[in-house]
This record gives structure tokens, C-alpha cells and sequence, in this order.
């Protein structure tokens, strides 16, 4: 076994009896309450959902493990020269809870790199699609392509134990991860580079900077790469791209069919498309203002037009976060070291200065504050990655990490089939005495 699988197997064997006492011992415990409006709201808020890797706290934003993103950021160990922490780094502190040394990650690195090639079949795929097809869509296919490699599927119809899905998962999980960005530097180059052609993956590196390798980007592409991977990883279990993750691979669907499930999920407007929304809008208002900066007067005008015709304020607003998402600040900081002068910067700057007040007089949204969507396309326009397209398969990525990390832990605890039940309309009126 490798050193984080020796690690991941002492955790499991400490949580499975905490897990199993909680359902033997307190299972008839209330929780919760669910209200109607929670039921036909999206169940927004209701406690019904377990996960240790990451919690999300309203006021404060993500903890992975317990540790705030700048903890995250100062304490994993780095490449040399790097401001930004390995991303192998993140996984095995997702997965243990413990901080790695730098021989663990380095250990993890060769580990990840060993499991770094993509199959012929899966670039065909890939270069089956019309050039104008949507990224995510190619990638969530490009995943689905690579099911057959599943062990867990193979080990599945030979018999495997209960006990073991985790192994086999891990296998998959890990396999998948160090793919993820061969597949994605692909997909980029297939539809925005043709005439570059393909670079093979550089056995030296590590994820961060062989994928801004393999994208044709020099530094501090890499730098932007790890933190873009390793502050989206996360956001505990009930957003659409986790949560989606984890009902399909309740189902015991193989973590391919349950990350390509978490990419189409990812895709929608309101969740990860939501980065390069606010690209094309602001791209919108940089026509209208023919490339100078708005006054803060056209500023307002611009945001009041896009809410007046019905439209949301992409980067704006979130389900669960009630202050600016920290994953806005961490690149907000970044911005300000590396792209001060950045036009783009200068105009999420510039937002940010009108839209939380505009929010709160709008009257609707719960919370008027930046979520990380605001701010993350600059950091890839300024790198030379003008193609917001390609920005959601970005974030997918990044999230495939939490995603398959949590995976992994629901099959060690022997987490349930999901199976929550509905009820008709007529059902709620009469529980409520409507009539
Ligand atoms: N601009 C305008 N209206 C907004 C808004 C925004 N940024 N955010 C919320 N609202 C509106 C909602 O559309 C809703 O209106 P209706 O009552 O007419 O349906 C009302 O305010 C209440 O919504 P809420 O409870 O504050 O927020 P929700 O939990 O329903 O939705 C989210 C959360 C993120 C979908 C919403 O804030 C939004 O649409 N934001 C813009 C899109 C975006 O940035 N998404 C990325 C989120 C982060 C991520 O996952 O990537």
C-alpha cells in the first residue's frame, strides 16, 4: 500500500465504529425540522447530509479538515520556488485530516504521476466532438469513456467485500484525479490551440505545474493552476456538483459515472457556469464602454439594467454564505500582488465597490456578497486564458478532488443508497390544513 493508503486505512478503522454507533445507538435522534418552503425551496438548509472533509460555515466560508483557506494555503507544503501549495498536498489532507510532510506529498506526487496517461480511445472521443461543442460536455463524456478501466466494477462482479469498496475506489479515485487535468490541457488544446498540437505530460512535475505545462502556459501559470485546483475542491456535500457526486455513487455507480454525473451538474449557470457568466457580462460592459473604466454612475447603471430585465448578477449571491466568500478573497489577494494594473481587475474591483449595496436596495438576494465565480475568470484572462468556456472545466477539476475524496469515505463507512421520499402537493395541504 501506498504511504496515504496505509494512512487513509488507520482513519477508516478509527471512524467505522463512531459511524456505526451513532446510527445503533442514537438513529431515533432528531436533527432536524424540514418546513415546507425548505421542501419546494430546493431543501435549502436542511441537515440531512454527512461529510468530514469539509464544513461551511455562513459567516466564515470553507474549512477543509478544520482549516481556513489561508491555513490551507500556508501550511501544505510547496514545490520549490512555488507560492502555492502541491495539489496532491490537498488530497491527502482531505482524505487523512492530517497535514503532510513534504516526503508524503513528494511520495504522493510520483504516486499521482505513475497513474498519469490518458488511453488513445479516450483523445478520440475527445476529437470526435465538433469544434463548437460545450468543454464540459466533452468533458463529462471524455470521463465517461474511461469507465471501463474501473476497478471497482471489475472487483465488484468477482465478489469484493463490503469491506474493501473503499480500496477499489481509491484505486478508481486516484486514477481518475491524476488524469482529470491531462483530459481537461486536452480538451483546451483540441479546441482553442489546434495548431500547437499536444504536449505529453512531464514525469518531473507535479499536477499544479505539469498542467500549465500541458496547456502551453509558462509561470506563474502554475502557481494560478494550484490555487485555481485547490480553492475549488471543496464546499461540503449539498451543492449541486457534490451532492450529485454522491447520490449517483450511492447507487454504487463507479466514481466515472459519478464524477461525469458531477461535471454535467457543475455545468449549469447558477453553479460553476456561473465564472464565465460573469466573464461574458463583463466582457458586455467593456463594449459599452468601449474599453475605459465606467464611472461608479455607469457602474450602477449596468448592474440595475442586467437585474431590471430579470437577469441575476453573476458571482453574486449564494445558498449558503451570508459574507464574501473567502475563495473570492484568496484570488482577490493574488490579484493584488501579481495583476493590480489588470483592467478586468480593475472592473471586478470596481463591482465589488456597487453590487452588495445594489443587492441589498434589489431586495431579493440573502446575501449581496461576491462569491468565488466573481472574481476567478480574471485570474485566467490575465494568464492569456481568454476562452470562458473553458472556465467551468476548470472548476471541475478542482472539485473532482472533494468529490472523489468524499466518494472514497462513503464507501469505507458504508454510507446508504440515497432515497429520500417525496410527497404530493395535495399531501403538504392537507398536512398544513391549506384547505
Ligand atoms: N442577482 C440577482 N438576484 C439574485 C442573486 C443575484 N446574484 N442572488 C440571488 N438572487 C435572487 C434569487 O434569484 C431569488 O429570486 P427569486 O425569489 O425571484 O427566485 C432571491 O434572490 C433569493 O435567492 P437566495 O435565497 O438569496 O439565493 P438562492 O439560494 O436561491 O440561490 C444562487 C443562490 C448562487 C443560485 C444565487 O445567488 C444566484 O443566482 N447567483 C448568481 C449566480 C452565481 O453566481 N452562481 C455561483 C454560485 C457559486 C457556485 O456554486 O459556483
Amino acid at each position: 500500500m501506498s504511504g496515504l493508503k496505509d494512512k487513509l486505512y488507520e482513519k477508516i478503522q478509527v471512524q467505522r465504529p463512531k459511524t456505526a454507533r451513532l446510527v445503533k445507538e442514537f438513529g431515533d435522534s432528531v436533527v432536524d425540522q424540514v418546513k415546507v418552503s425548505q421542501i419546494i425551496g430546493g431543501m435549502r438548509g436542511i441537515k440531512s447530509l454527512v461529510t468530514d472533509i469539509s464544513y461551511l460555515d455562513p459567516m466564515e466560508g470553507i474549512r477543509y479538515r478544520g482549516f481556513t483557506l489561508p491555513e490551507v494555503l500556508e501550511k501544505l507544503p510547496k514545490p520549490k520556488g512555488a507560492e502555492m501549495p502541491y495539489v496532491e498536498g490537498l488530497y491527502y489532507l482531505l482524505l487523512t485530516g492530517d497535514m503532510p510532510t513534504q516526503k508524503e506529498v513528494e511520495d504522493l506526487m510520483v504516486d499521482f504521476n505513475n497513474r498519469r496517461t490518458i488511453p488513445q480511445y479516450v483523445k478520440d472521443v475527445i476529437d470526435a466532438f465538433p469544434s463548437e461543442s460545450s468543454p464540459m460536455a466533452i468533458l463529462s463524456a471524455a470521463v465517461m469513456s474511461l469507465e471501463r478501466e474501473s476497478l471497482f466494477n471489475i472487483k465488484y462482479k468477482q465478489g469484493m467485500s463490503k469491506m474493501d469498496y473503499w480500496d477499489a475506489t481509491y484505486e478508481d479515485a486516484t486514477n481518475l484525479l491524476a488524469k482529470m487535468p491531462l483530459i481537461g490541457a486536452y480538451i483546451y488544446n483540441k479546441l482553442y490551440h489546434p495548431e500547437k498540437g499536444h504536449r505529453y505530460a512531464d514525469p518531473t512535475l507535479d499536477l499544479g505545474a505539469n498542467f500549465a505545462y500541458m496547456m502551453g502556459k509558462d509561470k506563474p501559470y502554475d502557481d494560478v493552476s494550484r490555487m485555481y485546483f485547490i480553492i475549488h475542491a471543496d464546499h461540503e456535500s449539498g451543492n449541486v456538483s457534490a451532492h450529485t457526486g454522491h447520490l449517483v455513487a450511492s447507487s454504487l455507480s463507479d466514481v466515472y459515472y459519478a464524477n461525469s454525473a458531477m461535471i454535467n451538474g457543475l455545468a449549469g449557470p447558477l453553479h460553476g457556469l456561473a465564472n464565465q457568466e460573469v466573464l461574458r457580462w463583463l466582457q458586455g460592459l467593456r463594449e459599452q464602454m468601449g474599453g475605459k473604466l465606467p464611472s461608479e454612475e455607469e457602474m450602477k447603471k449596468y448592474v440595475w439594467d442586467t437585474l431590471n430585465s430579470g437577469q441575476v448578477i453573476p458571482g453574486y449571491g449564494h445558498a449558503v454564505l451570508r459574507k464574501t466568500d473567502p475563495r473570492y478573497s484568496v484570488q482577490r489577494e493574488f490579484c493584488l500582488k501579481h495583476l493590480p494594473e489588470d483592467d478586468l481587475f480593475k472592473y471586478v474591483d470596481a463591482l465589488y465597490k456597487v453590487v452588495p449595496d445594489i443587492l441589498r436596495e434589489h431586495g431579493k438576494a440573502k446575501n449581496p456578497w461576491p462569491n468565488v465565480d466573481a472574481q476567478s475568470g480574471v485570474v485566467q484572462w490575465h494568464y492569456g486564458v481568454t476562452q470562458y468556456d473553458f472556465y467551468t472545466v476548470l472548476f471541475a477539476i478542482g472539485r473532482s478532488l472533494g468529490v472523489l475524496s468524499n466518494i472514497i469515505w462513503d464507501r469505507a463507512l458504508g454510507y446508504s443508497l440515497e432515497r429520500p421520499k417525496s410527497l404530493t402537493t395535495k399531501m403538504i395541504e392537507d398536512m398544513v390544513h391549506a384547505n
